[in-house]
């Protein structure tokens, strides 16, 4: 679940780069905003938490440093930015040594590109610590730090080490390798122990988060769960989180900018008869811009109908130009260029347009809203903010997205047409396809990703990612607990045979029958029925079922045991035992929040083949369990945020259980049908309650200390025992069956 947004803890941002590079401009030092998804994600943010934000200012140069201290010290009551020096011999070792030609190219899975070099480690160590020692000294008790990418992997760990109650979130920008790439690093235990000082670790995949939790197993043989890993007593959070772009800004810049408007009507015009293509990348290898010349090549060679009829602008911003890698790339890349237009051109049209420098937002948005395609081809990549720029620039547009399936966006992103970028052949078959795609399909397609960019914006990432770390680093979490004794039969025996009054609280799914993969699938066996019917002929002993399922499944198989009292729908109905008749807990619900809710589940079932909609009475629920784990996660976390800002402010609350995501009414829990029951058994009862999954935790958190709370099977809990399996609950209440025959 998550959490709201409070404005009470205070954020420290550490990354890299500041939000300005300081930059000396005819003798004197002035700020110069770096752009970037970073800074505007975070924005809305800082503003809410009144934070700080620390990470490295630029080179300082030789002369005037009292300007730059001013500048700093200016920038930092105005604004909340920390600068951490670090001398430029350090700095140049960690940036472009360690970070930029080890990290870089090893988390992009290029091992044969990587560096290896013992004394830029020791700089990488150097640098990691004085971006520690800046946050150790300037945070308070209660804030939230928050690290940022490859650059600062040591930098959980080391603020732990001297703050060990910090509350600290880091998240990768970039791919987390196979374990088998990952483990070629000399100081690869030393960066996987550096990143869990964290209490929340997030990817923007769940295969980069997979990849890390082998690395985990591997190198260091620590076990880990899909979203917890065990350390020291720690508990660290994992988690995946694409990241957004600010489409919001996008879109007022094509909808609202003349000059856009403008510039976006010239293109057409200069373009007019033929198709645009727009490339947008830094200058990286990572980015596979060889490779797309040289599949444009073969696409204007195979197919001369398209020659004089295509354009590719290309548009690369240098980067890290003084990594070797880098100048050799930049040198090929002018070469593929002139030998697309020597062999193609004519004194009419040049087949690509080569611009090797950044452009402003204005006429980047331009270019996307007068595209017909983009190609974003990357070799690897994070995520790529370029493929989500464009569809937020396509807003009732029909262009096309050709996406590599190598980028993290490719499994947001599922409309676009998908290509391996290494396949030359392949990928330029795909290209023509894009080209000649009819308009309705091209709308149709575009009109989804248009959606889905926006609604898993940069500030919902951010959110998403505050709530995970807050909830990973709340206090009520210390009460969870792993490592639950095993209920211990004969103890359990005997209280119950002590006790006046019994009352028996009891899960169905996952609790006393495994779960099924579908619902409809986990039938009673007779074993289990005999054992109800025993369990309700007890002296003194209460026995009802406490099940999320609906009245007419629990109806069906469990309706003709009377004295077996049923709650179904999680409480929302409740036959006591022995009654005829059905009551709610509480009376007068209105119920037509289900017809808003029911079409976006219905739309959400209709992407995601295998899922579906349950209509309960009082509740609705989306199935995923036979949806592929990745892509039905993912899916269902897009969902939980939906509905939760669909159902902000009223009386409903949204439950991620074990594959199903459910709408229901607050009050209708587990807890709050434990309450009602247990109030007749106070002195001298004896309470029992076993369930497997979260919903069971509200029955548990209202029982008495004194109650045998039960968890089955593994997870954090606040039960007191633990219970194996459903074979293990079964066990336990067959004994307590034969107990009072045979009192031993
Ligand atoms: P990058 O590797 O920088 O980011 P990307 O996600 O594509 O890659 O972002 C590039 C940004 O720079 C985009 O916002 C784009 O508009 C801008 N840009 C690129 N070329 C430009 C040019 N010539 N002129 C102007 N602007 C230009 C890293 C990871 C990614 C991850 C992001 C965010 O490598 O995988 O998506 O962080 O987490």
């Amino acid at each position: 679940m998550l959490v709201p947004v409070s404005t009470r803890q205070r954020l420290l941002v550490v990354s890299n780069r500041l939000p300005l590079t300081a930059k000396r401009v005819s003798g004197r030092w002035r700020g110069e905003r770096s752009s970037g998804g970073l800074v505007a994600a975070m924005a809305p943010l800082m503003d809410q938490t009144d934070g700080l934000w620390l990470g490295w200012p630029g080179d300082a140069l030789p002369g005037e440093p009292s300007g730059r201290e001013r500048l700093m010290r200016e920038w930092e009551r105005k604004h909340g930015y920390v600068a951490v020096e670090i001398p430029p011999k350090i700095s140049r070792s960690f940036y472009e040594g360690y970070a930029n030609d080890t990290l870089w190219p090893l988390l992009h899975g290029f091992p044969t590109l990587v560096v290896f070099a013992p004394e830029s480690w020791h700089a990488y160590r150097d640098a990691n610590q004085r971006f520690a020692d800046a946050v150790i000294s300037r945070a308070r008790k209660g804030d939230l730090v928050w690290a940022h990418d490859y650059q600062l992997m040591l930098v959980p760990q080391l603020i732990r080490e001297r703050l060990p109650d910090a509350r600290i979130g880091f998240f990768l920008h970039i791919p987390f390798p196979s374990s088998e790439v990952f483990r070629i690093l000399p100081e690869r235990e030393d960066v996987l122990l550096g990143l869990l000082g964290a209490d929340s670790i997030a990817f923007q995949t769940h295969g980069h988060l997979h990849n890390f939790r082998r690395s985990l197993l591997q190198v260091l043989g620590l076990e880990s769960s899909m979203d917890e890993v065990q350390i020291d007593g720690r508990r660290v959070h994992l988690a995946a989180l694409p990241i957004g772009i600010q489409s919001d800004e996008w879109d007022t810049l094509i909808t609202s900018d003349a000059r856009v408007a403008r510039r976006k009507a010239e293109l057409n015009e200069r373009h007019r008869g033929r198709k645009l293509i727009i490339s947008v990348d830094r200058l990286d290898y990572t980015k596979g811009i060889p490779e797309r010349l040289r599949t444009f090549h073969r696409l204007l060679q195979s197919s001369p109908s398209w020659r004089g009829k295509v354009t590719l602008v290309q548009i690369a911003v240098p980067s890290r130009e003084r990594v070797p890698a880098y100048a050799e790339l930049r040198r090929k890349v002018s070469e593929l260029v002139g030998e697309v237009n020597g062999d193609f051109g004519t004194p009419e049209w040049q087949p690509v347009v080569y611009l090797r420098r950044s452009v402003n937002k204005d006429e980047l948005a331009a270019l996307y809203s007068a595209a017909d395609v983009a190609w974003v081809g990357p070799l690897r990549d994070g995520m790529n903010l370029v493929a989500k720029e464009y569809v937020a620039c396509q807003r009732g547009g029909d262009g096309v997205l050709v996406l590599s399936e190598f980028a993290g966006a490719a499994q947001e992103l599922g409309e676009a047409l998908r290509i391996n970028p290494y396949d030359e052949v392949g990928t330029a078959a795909t290209i023509v396809r894009a080209l000649e795609m009819d308009v309705a399909s091209r709308a149709e397609r575009m009109v989804a990703l248009h959606e889905r960019v926006h609604r898993n914006d940069a500030v919902a990432w951010a959110e998403r990612f505050m709530s995970g770390l807050r909830e990973a680093t709340a206090p009520a979490r210390a009460t969870l607990h792993r490592d639950r004794p095993t209920a211990d039969p004969l103890k359990l025996r005997s209280a119950y045979l002590k006790a006046e009054r019994r009352l028996l609280l009891l899960d169905y799914d996952g609790t006393l029958v495994p779960i099924a993969q579908r619902p409809q699938d986990a039938t009673p066996p007779p074993g289990l029925l005999d054992l109800l019917r025993d369990l309700v002929s007890l002296p003194q002993t209460t026995t009802l079922l406490v099940s999320g399922r609906s009245r007419r499944d629990i109806e069906r198989w469990f309706g003709d045991i009377r004295d077996l009292g049923l709650a179904v729908e999680h409480g929302a109905l409740l036959r006591e035992p022995g009654a005829d008749s059905w009551q709610t807990l509480r009376g007068g619900m209105d119920l037509s929040w289900q017809d808003r809710v029911r079409p976006l589940l219905q739309q959400f079932s209709a992407s995601a083949p295998g899922s579906l909609v349950e209509d309960k009475e009082y509740a609705l629920a989306w199935h995923y369990r036979l949806v592929d784990a990745e892509f039905g996660t993912w899916l269902a976390n897009e969902l939980v945020t939906t509905l939760e800002n669909l159902l902000s402010g009223t009386e409903l609350t949204v439950i991620h259980g074990n594959k199903v995501v459910e709408v229901r009414h607050a009050w209708a829990n587990k807890g709050e049908v434990a309450a009602h029951l247990v109030a007749g058994f106070r002195r001298r009862s004896f309470v029992l309650a076993m369930g497997d999954d979260r919903t069971d935790e509200d029955m548990f958190a209202r029982l008495p200390r004194t109650a045998w709370t039960i968890r089955v099977g593994t997870g954090s809990t606040s039960a007191r025992y633990r219970v194996a399996g459903f074979e293990g609950a079964n066990g336990l209440l067959r004994m307590l069956t034969t107990s009072l025959d045979d009192p031993a």
